[in-house]
């Protein structure tokens, strides 16, 4: 395989990260370059997910590793939920909102019916932190973000903090 290189994450308000990725219809070695490309990307930049939207891709690609030792790499294409249960309360974070933290309600418990990188059909199950991860990276794929989540005044006040802190990032 060629090397692995780190993708550029595209940030709130960028219009780009509201885009509907497509299916994945080719499973080939250029998809699993770009799968490699993702993982890169998201243990460089210390996230537990990352959804292809977030690197400028519109197809539905997503990668996930929630584990301490960052070594239980989950991929999951043309993933759609088959099911949910249940509800969690979770103080989410997002790379595309850099700082930023709220608490999101979600189904506490999803089942997807997805593809590996060779198209292969599989079903997941996740439950607590897994099935956020899950849910906040799908969403991604429909031009959805966790802000969208807030109330209109918990989302200014966010939003307002995210434009605080890229000023004074900026005069630092
Ligand atoms: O790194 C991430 N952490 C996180 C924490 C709580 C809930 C969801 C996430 S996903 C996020 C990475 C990211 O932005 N994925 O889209
Ligand atoms: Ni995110």
């Amino acid at each position: 395989m060629a090397a692995m290189s780190t993708l550029a994450i595209l940030e709130f308000p960028d219009p780009r990260l509201r885009t509907r990725a497509a299916p994945v219809t080719v499973f080939d070695a250029a998809l699993k370059q770009f799968v490699a490309d993702m993982f890169e990307t998201m243990y460089a930049a210390n996230g537990v997910g990352l959804a292809a939207t977030q690197v400028d891709v519109h197809r539905q690609v997503l990668v996930i590793d929630m584990s301490e030792g960052r070594n239980q790499p989950l991929v999951l294409i043309n993933a759609g939920i088959v099911e949910k249960d249940g509800a969690q309360v979770y103080q989410e974070g997002c790379l595309s909102f850099p700082g930023l933290y709220a608490d999101v309600t979600r189904a506490l418990k999803v089942k997807v019916k997805a593809q590996d990188t060779d198209g292969r059909e599989f079903l997941y199950e996740a439950e607590g932190p897994l099935a956020v991860a899950v849910q906040h990276e799908m969403d991604h794929l429909a031009g959805k973000v966790f802000v969208d989540y807030l109330s209109p005044l918990k989302r200014s006040m966010l939003l307002k903090r995210l434009e605080k802190q890229r000023k004074q990032a900026a005069s630092a």
